[in-house]
């Protein structure tokens, strides 16, 4: 087993976190009262039960009902700064060298937010993060699959001048699963990559759907990268495939475990990736709800895998590095 200070020093690069899964419970209550938004009836009433709350979810749409209530209290320019500040902060302490950020616009412009606004500040604090902590990063725009395809090419369109101008730099899908497979949303890929064809492209698959997700998304939506993808080791060929053609797999540990994806993190499939040179990283999701940022995610991966050695490690942390979407003088810095 390794230290835990090899560990935090351990130069380390973040592939699957949604910004909006960064709002802490102590920062929800009082911009919901800054900003004069009223949560549901129901909603928990203090920090500390809605710590219990996202303590307990039962599955992935349990999880995404309290999300997108929390995204609700995100209203300005500068309240996006700030979430995103805040989480880069937090990381920085953390060996965080590089991070490829998820957002979900839809979950604001359906509530009269405009792309810009929220482009606008998440970018702000992008660029405060490299110049002032060193950290470079990646904007990747999500559509959210339980919308209609039609209101995702929609947002497509309306994000050209950003992904022409390279503002946003990588598209993903996100949201529930299952029953939305990946070829739903071939158009929307194909229109976001002719609009620039720099743009990264990756997808949310094998989390609760099956392995024909992963595939589906190699094949019909062209992603160069799966986020989660656990699910892929139902399939042997695709493992080959993956290995083959260097698609990384964002696993994501604690929110596996919160989400009842797996009991505990000794049950994910990790030493089968290695075992099959399947390339993945370790990453935080939506740290806020699921209890633990980059580090916590490889300190519990660590306990729950003590065989391995300061090489496997580093193995993991060099295929996160290969696999970012930086160019070759960045990776060598790292
Ligand atoms: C998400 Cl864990 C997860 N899965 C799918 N969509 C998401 N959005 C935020 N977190
Ligand atoms: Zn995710």
């Amino acid at each position: 087993s390794v230290s835990e200070a090899f560990l935090k020093e351990l130069p380390k690069c973040e592939h699957h976190l949604h910004l909006e899964g960064t709002l802490e419970p102590d920062l929800l209550f009082p911009l919901a009262a800054r900003n004069n938004v009223t949560l549901p009836a129901n909603f928990p009433k203090s920090v500390a039960e809605l710590n219990a709350t996202y303590n307990s979810f039962a599955n992935l749409q349990d999880f995404l009902n309290y999300y997108y209530i929390g995204t609700n209290v995100l209203i300005t320019e500068q309240d996006f700064h700030d979430l995103a500040w805040a989480y880069f902060t937090k990381v920085s302490s953390q060996g965080l060298v590089h991070a490829e950020v998820f957002y979900d616009p839809q979950s604001h412009t359906e509530r009269g937010i405009s792309l810009e606004t929220v482009t606008k500040g998440f970018t702000r604090a992008c660029k405060r993060a490299e110049r002032e902590l060193g950290i470079t990063s990646r904007l990747i725009m999500c559509l959210l699959r339980h919308t209609e395809p039609s209101a995702c090419l929609e947002l497509v369109k309306a994000a050209a001048p950003l992904i022409k101008d390279g503002t946003i730099q990588g598209l993903g899908l996100d949201s529930a699963e299952k029953p939305f497979p990946p070829e739903l949303f071939t158009e929307c890929y194909n229109e976001a990559k002719s609009l620039n064809p720099d743009l990264q492209l990756t997808a949310h698959a094998g989390e609760e759907g099956p392995a024909q997700y992963v595939s589906n998304a190699l094949d019909l939506l062209h992603v160069t990268r799966i986020d989660h993808g656990i699910n892929s080791v139902q399939d042997p060929e695709l493992l080959q495939r993956l290995a083959r053609e260097r698609i990384l797999l964002t696993v994501c540990p604690l929110s596996n475990v919160k989400l009842q994806v797996v009991k505990a993190v000794k049950e994910l499939p990790l030493q089968q990736l290695l075992d099959n040179d399947v390339p993945f990283s370790l990453n935080s999701d939506d740290p806020a709800y699921f209890g633990g940022y980059i580090l916590d995610n490889y300190l519990q991966v660590a306990r729950d895998f003590p065989h391995w050695d300061y090489s496997t490690w580093a193995k993991i942390a060099s295929n996160a590095v290969q696999g970012s979407w930086i160019d070759d003088k960045r990776k060598q810095d790292i």
